[in-house]
Formats: structure tokens, sequence, C-alpha cells
């Protein structure tokens, strides 16, 4: 019943309402002073417990939580995280990265993309994790793609079971290319045998992905976005874990995108380049109505979208960010859903992209937001900041 709430909530556009308050106002970690903070992700690395933190940029740092969503830090202040990969100058630097299992052997391993503004080879890298939060050397997944030119170029990674073998594989888009790059995992536990990289030509797309589940078929489909004009693709899949790129017209540039599943009925969720918009479209038995704007104006540009339970009453918030608000001042945007959505606005000194993670184990996500120097913005790159739940 309560997801039924929510697909009518979706469906009806609803006001939007301002939330109590649910965070504190961020505090921020300071962090090494080396590399942009592109992206953050949270999970429990070393089996302790405790959510850890992930930071990417040229390098991947592991913040080992101490418990109380706190890290280790020397007399002054600093934190020490463990620098645990660090790319070759030209290879870019990390703007995607995920973790999930997959080698099998049930304990969550690191996958970074990489992107950036230089010319260079873009690749996947893998750092299975030995299981106390330490990590075998890296294993690179050679996408055969590099950029010749300097330019911006958006990367985005995501992990799904595409062809139902029980074994997680990866896409990654990269959208100065205009590729979508699939791998799928070669289904030997313990060592990640992923087969060669499957490209597909996304031209209008590649900045931001997510997966999608087609029904009735229960196979899985990629939504790819595109900042460069109206259509976005979408990468219809099949049991095989195989794609067909269909272009999927939107109406505005896109940045990002997310999915909301809800069985039969789900939706495609993306960040307008153009508006400060949300656009919503429904998808019912694969055929798409919309998209519709989410009913706001969100009153600067939003980045990305994501779309997870942050309250823990098992119905899905969708969570933005605007990394463009000012200098040294933006935001996420948490939309609590009820009965129709009401929405938090964060400030935090600098973001790019942000995740969630309940980091002091009070059972509610907390928001950790990377900063990102960009091509000439603000630059904060020493500290990430994290927002927690009000409840402690
Ligand atoms: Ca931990
Ligand atoms: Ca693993
Ligand atoms: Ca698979
Ligand atoms: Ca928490």
């Amino acid at each position: 019943m309560k997801r039924l709430f929510a697909v009518i909530s979706l469906c009806l556009i609803p006001a939007l309402t301002l939330a109590q308050n649910n965070y504190h106002d961020p505090e921020y970690l300071k962090v090494p002073s080396v590399s942009t903070y592109s992206q953050t992700v949270t999970g429990d690395l070393d089996q302790d417990g405790d959510t850890d933190l992930v930071a990417f940029g040229a390098s991947v740092f592991l913040f080992r939580n101490l418990g109380d969503g706190t890290f280790e830090t020397d007399s002054s202040g600093n934190t020490l995280p463990e620098r645990i990969f660090q790319l070759n100058i030209g290879d870019g630097y990390i703007q995607s990265g995920a973790l999930e299992d997959v080698n099998g052997d049930g304990v969550k391993d690191i996958i970074a993309s990489t992107s950036g503004q230089t010319a260079g080879t873009r690749n996947i890298y893998l750092l299975l994790n030995t299981g106390a939060g330490r990590f075998w050397g890296p294993i690179k997944l050679e996408t055969g793609l590099s950029q010749s030119t300097n330019s911006f170029s958006a990367a985005s990674v995501v992990t799904a079971d595409f062809n139902g073998d029980g074994f997680v594989d990866i896409a990654a888009g990269f959208s100065f290319l205009g590729k979508t790059v699939v791998f799928l995992n070669g289904g030997t536990a313990g060592i990640a045998p992923f087969l060669p990289a499957v490209t597909y030509d996304t031209p209008v797309g590649g900045a931001g992905l997510s997966v999608i589940r087609n029904y009735p078929e229960e196979t899985l489909s990629i939504i790819s976005s595109n900042q460069n004009g109206p259509i976005s693709n979408i990468l219809v899949g099949s049991a095989d874990g195989s794609f067909t790129v269909e272009e999927l017209v939107v109406g505005s540039k896109t940045r990002d995108t997310a999915s909301l599943d809800l069985g039969y009925y789900n939706f495609m969720l993306f960040t307008s380049a153009e508006r400060s918009e949300l656009l919503i479209a429904v998808r019912i038995a694969n055929a798409l109505y919309g998209p519709f704007p989410f009913g706001a104006n969100f009153g600067a540009s939003i980045k990305d979208v994501q779309t997870t339970d942050v309250d823990g009453d098992q119905l899905p918030d969708i969570l933005l960010s605007q990394p463009w608000v000012g200098t040294g001042v933006d935001r996420v945007i948490v939309m609590t859903s009820s009965q129709g959505y009401a929405r938090e606005e964060l400030t935090f000194k600098d973001t790019y992209q942000f995740c969630s993670g309940d980091l002091n184990g009070d059972g509610k996500q907390d928001i950790v937001a990377g900063s990102w120097n960009g091509t000439s913005g603000p630059i904060n790159r020493d500290v990430l900041g994290i927002a927690f739940s009000a409840s402690n």
C-alpha cells in the first residue's frame, strides 16, 4: 500500500512542501589536498559492522569508520585515510565509482571508472577486497577508448546482473566519446574474470547512467542521459546481457538519470541541463508516458539525481545535487516521501556528487558530499562534507 501511495504521489506530480529539519548542518572532514574528490560511496569494506567511506579522485581513499561516523585523524585534525589506488598521470581521474561484490565471495569490491579533462585512455579499475578492507592490486578492464583532445568528459558507472547468471556485471558511460561500454562477468567465483568490453554507440549520451527493469520480461535496460541535446538513450537489455540502443525523447538536455522500480510501474528520472527541473517519465510495460516536470523549479541547476530510502520508511526518496548555486555554496536537496514529497535543502561549502549511508549507526542515512574543482569553479578540495541525520 505504501508503494501504491508513492506511485500515486509521483503520478499526481505532488506539490513539494518544506520538510522539518531532518539533518544537522554538514560537518567537514579535513582530507588530503591532493586531488579532486569527485565522488564518494559508502559501504562496510572491512566487515566490522560500521559503514566506511570511499572517496574517488586521481586516487581512491578509504576512510575506515571508527564506529560513530568519525574517522582516524592526526593531532591537527586531518583525517588519515588509506590511499589504496592511484591513477597514472594521463589516465585522468575517477569520476564515478561503485562498491559491489564482483567476484562472488560475499565481500564488496571497488569499481572505479575514469574520466578527465585531458586527453588519455579511459578504463575501469577493479580493486578486489581481501575481506578486511585490504585490496589486491588493480585489475584493469580495458575499454579500448581514449580521448584525443582536452575536453570535459563525464563518466558514469553502474552495476547489475544484466544476463541473470548471478554475477555482477558492469556498464560505464563516457559522454565526450559517445560510448557506453558493458563488461559481462565471466562468472567464476573468486577471480572476477570479466569478458572483453562490448561497446555501444550512445552518440547522444553517456554522462549519467541508471538501470531500469523491463516488465513483464524482467530483463534490465540502461538509461543514458545526454548533456548535448533533447534526446537521451535507452539501451534495451536482452536476457543474454546484450543491448539494443534506442532513442528516448526527453525534450531537454539531461545531466543525470535515476530510476524508481515499483514493479510493473516504474519511473525514469532526468535532471534537466537547461532548466532547474527534475523530469519524471512513467514507464508501464515498456511504454513511456511523459516526461513531466516534477512540479518545482529548484532555483539552480541540478546535476545528480538518486533514489534511495533515506528515512527508513520503505518509501523511495529522491536526492539531488546542485553544484552551481554560488561560490562555495552548494546544495544537496533531499525529498522524503509520504503521500507527497517534503523537501529539505542541505547547504554544503562545495559539492559535485554525493552519496548516502548510515555512518553513525542510527539507522538513518547520512549524506556525504565530495567536492570537485571543475574547470574553473570554486575549489574546496581539502574537505568532505557530511550531513548527519538529525536524530543524534
Ligand atoms: Ca567498516
Ligand atoms: Ca568480492
Ligand atoms: Ca552477470
Ligand atoms: Ca545516520
